[in-house]
């Protein structure tokens, strides 16, 4: 007879899992075992935040939930942050969880967290597993609840006995496709109205737009249109065929170049805006007119509260839009000419003698082909990849624009790694985040991946020392010593290099994709672009009226 434990791993087979991420405990035996003889690869890593990034990373590539595994209590409270990453990100992710015994209590209150309730704000639903019957139900009511739109986390706990409880076979409920439902005619017809009659019209890609899902219709709704289109941070992807349209990223919320675009239009579409993100504009009123093009309704925000809504499946909803206003829109390129403005100032200063974080932007995408991968920590470089660093595949570059937690550059790059092993792939680190997570660099050569790792060094927290000094606080308590990083990467049994010019990144990036394998190199940054350009420069742009 089977245990509830095989009826886990039998039904996160019939989910197509291949591999779980994460650092079993005792209470987990059962399953570990049911595990080893099944067709599901367990990838141990050296701290359980890093298998919940990979497993939230693997949903956010593929569509499909990454499925980690702890313990109770500690293990199991490690995976908070992942959880609150992947909820705040809408990434579909499985967390399978250890607990002690419930039918008795031979330990008393020993490790014992209520990690139901510690996880019911940041999932959309955690359950603990009180009977191996209900397995099957339970793991495919997981699997589409964490896939649905809006996608995100879903914890189920199950406990030691249980797993270890013989039961029938009891059959699994196979998945089938659910299809979104696509907008009304009505909103279709509004929307499409306020279009033709707009006079400076200005699309938006927004987190969602970036879903695996989503992209064809989408770039086909740009393409069609031909209206000039700017992105959030996790908008940043592409528009195939629509690359001359691009008019920048909103990496801050108000006074970059790319604002002048955003000033002067009087109706924004966006498309799959999510207010998760820092804002990519301030909607105020007197402001452009916003129609949210979404698979869920909007939010109202204080700085975000759309007049126009369609609701529905991204790609049909923009393909009916597409078919209504292809064609008679005589302004839609009103604000094209702002573009080569707005993209010759963002790209200064990138070809200078200095390592700045243009330079690297710069270097960094010459050694990156197309579909390489990039993946951000969380730093002061992350506002410049996102302004600078120009896309043209949906999801080659990774960041974090939703709980913006350091730690997680590193293990998504590996997530990304281990998913397109032919692809170039790099993690770009603060010397902070970096050593939130740097236990990893073992996973990463355990696993045998060709990986890239980026340190930006500045022997300080850069980006709270860089508020710091904008707002005119004196410079304290944001600078530390770094261990020697080559020789950090070396004891993993990784490859090393410090970067000693300005002249040798490029050739030490490209040597180090060259030879495989897991490669550190650290580069010493500049950063007094930061205020030359983030504050007094931008600070003397005027907002156009
Ligand atoms: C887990 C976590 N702790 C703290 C913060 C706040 N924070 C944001 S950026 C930053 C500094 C990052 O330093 P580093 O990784 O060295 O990058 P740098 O800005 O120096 O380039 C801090 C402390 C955060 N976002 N996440
Ligand atoms: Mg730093």
């Amino acid at each position: 007879m089977p245990k509830g434990a095989d009826l886990l791993i039998a039904a996160l087979e019939n989910e197509g899992v291949d591999r779980i991420f994460g650092i079993p405990g005792e209470e987990n035996l059962d399953v570990l075992e049911a595990l080893r003889g099944s067709s599901i690869q367990l990838v141990l890593t050296r701290h359980e935040q890093a298998a919940a990034f990979m497993a939230a990373t693997h949903g956010r590539l593929t569509g499909k939930p990454g499925v980690c595994l702890t313990t109770l209590g500690p293990g199991a409270l490690n995976l908070t942050t992942g959880a609150a990453y992947a909820q705040l990100g809408a990434m579909p992710m499985i967390m399978i969880t250890g607990q002690k015994g419930i039918l008795s209590s031979r330990q008393a209150q020993f490790q014992i967290v209520d990690i139901v309730a510690v996880m019911t704000p940041i999932t959309k639903l955690a359950r603990q597993i009180v009977s191996p019957a209900m397995i099957p139900t339970l793991v495919r009511e997981a699997f589409r609840v964490a896939e649905e739109e809006r996608p995100g986390p879903v914890l189920l706990e199950l406990p030691e006995d249980i797993a270890g409880a013989q039961t029938e076979e009891i059959a699994l409920i196979p998945p089938h496709p659910v299809e979104i439902p696509r907008a009304s005619e009505a909103a279709l017809d509004r929307a499409a109205q306020l279009i033709m009659r707009a006079e400076r019209p200005l699309v938006m890609l927004g987190a969602a737009a970036s879903r695996p899902r989503s992209s064809s219709d989408l770039a086909q709704f740009v393409v069609r249109s031909r209206i000039p289109y700017f992105t959030t941070q996790m908008g940043k992807g592409t528009v195939p065929g629509g690359t001359e349209l691009y008019m920048g990223t909103a990496a801050l919320s108000e006074r970059d170049y790319v604002h002048e675009a955003i000033e002067q239009a009087d109706l924004i579409i966006t498309i799959g805006h999510d207010t998760v993100e820092k804002p990519p504009f301030i909607m105020g009123s007197g402001g452009p007119q916003v129609i949210h093009v979404g698979y869920e309704p909007a939010s109202v925000e204080q700085v975000y509260f759309p007049q126009t809504e369609v609701i529905g499946d991204l790609g049909s909803s923009l393909r009916l839009l597409a078919d209504r206003v292809a064609g008679r829109l005589p302004n839609a390129q009103a604000l094209l000419p702002l573009r080569e403005g707005i993209l010759n100032r963002i790209a200064a200063r990138a070809t200078e003698e200095r390592l700045t974080p243009q330079r690297l932007v710069h270097d960094v995408r010459q050694v990156m082909p197309p579909d390489g991968i990039l993946a951000l920590d969380n730093g002061m470089y992350k506002i410049w990849f996102a302004r600078n660093y120009r896309t043209q595949l949906a999801n080659t570059l990774l960041l974090d624009n939703a709980l913006a937690t350091m730690g997680a550059g590193l293990p998504s790059a590996i997530m990304a790694a281990l998913l397109y092993p032919g692809r170039r792939i790099m993690a770009v680190c603060g010397d902070g985040g970096f050593m939130m997570n740097s236990q990893e660099l073992e996973t990463a050569v355990r696993l045998k991946l060709n990986l890239v790792v980026l340190v930006i060094e500045d022997h300080a927290f850069g980006m709270i020392r860089w508020k710091q000094a904008v707002d005119s606080f004196a410079d304290f308590g944001m600078t530390f010593q770094n261990p020697d990083f080559v020789a950090y990467a070396q004891s993993y049994g990784a490859k090393g290099t410090r970067v000693g010019s300005v002249e040798a990144l490029q050739p030490a990036l490209e040597a180090a994709f060259a030879g495989g394998g897991v490669h550190l190199v650290v580069a010493p940054i500049d950063y007094s672009e930061n205020k030359r350009v983030l504050v007094d420069e931008l600070h003397q742009r005027l907002p156009v009226t």
